[in-house]
Order: structure tokens, then C-alpha cells, then sequence
């Protein structure tokens, strides 16, 4: 089924790359009109720069939503990614309630982790939280070190199939149909995604190649991928599969660019994303 209108509810991060400074691009080139709501404005990012200003939007959201309640809008699809406070959870549950289109999806990329730790200004009290909100979701895009800290898993940085399916297992007793694992991998060389169909409790994987340089921002230009995927028609596996061809030939575009250290030259790879989408 191809949705029209997404709404991508995440930071802005003026500068670096990530949140909806890549969501808005990547997924309007797909062709899928794309609404947002900022949770918090910074200067950049929170990674591996310091001194960012942080201007928390949380008292603005319920604002923009009631106007947005009265005027009738609503939304084919609502993503989520980095949400500035816990305090933001709830009014997004309301604004999903209010403006969700009949037969909408609701995808969340519960964005707090990697590597094993916490972003800074999150903790396991945020991370229970986001778990609670995971539930509303149809499908959910999080990262092993996010999956971990939404369910109590024991986070490994060497693990086989088995330890991979036990937190699926774990993940879809939050209630939601789709799961894409992502930054998986059994063997050296090759990086990619667990897609868990919970209804039908069967995982697929993709892999990519891995390339060892890594960039901020990857997550968000891949679940913005996943997102324009699902939105254009395709299955989440579909979506998950090109989002891991389309990011790999972003670090690939970055990797030479020493200059180029914050995050990822994904504009330069958007005319294969489109000309992907279309074959
Ligand atoms: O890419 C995730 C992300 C989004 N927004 C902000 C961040 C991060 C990760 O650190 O700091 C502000």
C-alpha cells in the first residue's frame, strides 16, 4: 500500500547532518510529502561536538498540534526519531491519537544509544519510557545497543543468531508487527539488518559491506530510507534492504572527505536512491 503523507517528529540539529536535516530530504526525493515538528533546536548534533546550544521545543508541540486538530490535518504515516525529553512521549502519543489517517502507520526509531552507552542527556528512566511509547508502533527501527536498553537484553558485541532472535523475541512483546535490527553482523566484512515479522515470527537479514569508518547520522539517514520505502509502497523488508544499499553508498561518498568528519554526504547518493525506487 503507498502512503502519501508522513509526518517526521525529531530534532533539528542545525548543523552535522542528522535528524530532520536529513528525514525532510531524503524522504521528500522519495516522493513522499514530508511534515515536521522539531522536538528541540541545537546548534548540532550531540556527538563529537561539544558546546551545543539545546533549545528544548517540548512547551510548543501542544500548540502546533491543537492548530493542527482544528484545521483537520492528519498524516499517512507518523516517524519517529530523537525526542529532546520524556515529557515529549505523551503529547506525541496525543498528536498519533489526533492525526493518525484511518489504516495510518506509525514508525519509530527509538533513537538514545549506540555502542553499548547512552547519548548524552539520556538514561535507562528515558529508555523504559521510549519502551512504553514503542508500543504504539507498527514498526520499530532500533539499533542492538537501543533494543538492549528498551527490553533488559544483555547488550554483546559478539553474539550469534540465537542471542540476535532472543531479543526479537524480546522486542515483540512490545506489541509491534515489524522490527528492523539494525548494525547486525556474524561475520567480518559484512554489516546489515534483522527484519522480524512478528506475526508470522520469521526474520530475514541483509547485509551490506562494512566499512570501517563510521559516521553520525547513518542511523537517521537509514530509518529516513526505511521510512520513504514503506510510505512508497514497499515492504518493510524491501525498505530495510535498500536503506542499507542507500547508506552504504553515502559513507562510501564521505569516506575520502577528511574534512568531512560529522557526518554523511548522503545528497550525493539521492539520485540512486530515486532511480533504486523506481526499477
Ligand atoms: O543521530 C541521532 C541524533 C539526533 N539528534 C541529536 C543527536 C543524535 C545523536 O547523538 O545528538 C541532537
Amino acid at each position: 500500500m503507498e502512503y502519501k503523507r508522513v509526518l517526521s517528529i525529531q530534532d533539528v540539529s542545525c548543523f552535522g547532518q542528522c535528524s530532520q536535516t536529513v528525514a525532510l530530504p531524503i524522504i521528500s526525493a522519495m516522493g513522499v510529502e514530508t511534515a515536521i515538528i522539531p522536538s528541540a533546536v541545537l546548534s548540532t548534533h550531540t556527538y563529537k561536538f561539544d558546546g551545543f546550544t539545546f533549545k528544548d521545543l517540548t512547551d510548543e508541540i501542544p500548540a502546533i498540534a491543537a492548530h493542527w486538530k482544528k484545521k483537520g490535518v492528519n498524516f499517512d504515516g507518523v516517524y519517529t526519531g530523537y525526542i529532546g525529553n520524556v515529557k515529549q512521549f505523551e503529547m506525541i502519543e496525543g498528536i498519533i491519537d489526533d492525526c493518525k489517517a484511518n489504516g495510518g502507520i506509525i514508525i519509530i526509531d527509538p533513537v538514545m544509544a549506540d555502542n553499548g552507552i547512552f547519548y548524552p542527556l539520556f538514561d535507562q528512566k528515558y529508555a523504559d519510557r521510549n519502551a512504553e511509547f514503542c508500543r504504539k508502533a507498527d514498526v520499530i527501527l532500533p539499533n542492538i545497543t537501543e533494543a538492549c536498553f528498551l527490553v533488559g537484553y544483555e547488550y554483546k558485541t559478539e553474539y550469534d543468531e540465537t542471542y540476535i532472535l532472543g531479543l526479537l523475541k524480546k522486542l515483540a512483546t512490545l506489541g509491534v508487527k515489524e522490527i528492523v535490527l539494525t548494525g547486525v553482523t556474524f561475520e567480518k566484512g559484512k554489516l546489515g539488518v534483522a527484519v522480524y515479522d512478528a506475526l508470522k515470527d520469521e526474520v530475514k537479514y541483509y547485509f551490506g559491506e562494512h566499512i570501517d569508518k563510521s559516521y553520525h547520522g547513518t542511523g537517521d539517514v537509514y530509518s529516513a530510507t526505511v521510512v520513504g520505502g514503506i510510505m512508497k509502497g514497499l515492504s518493510v523488508y524491501e525498505s530495510a534492504a535498500l536503506a542499507v544499499d542507500y547508506t552504504v553508498r553515502c559513507i562510501k561518498a564521505t569516506y575520502n572527505d577528511d574534512a568531512h568528519w560529522y557526518g554523511v554526504e548522503f545528497e550525493k547518493e539521492i539520485p540512486y536512491l530515486v532511480k533504486r525506487l523506481y526499477e
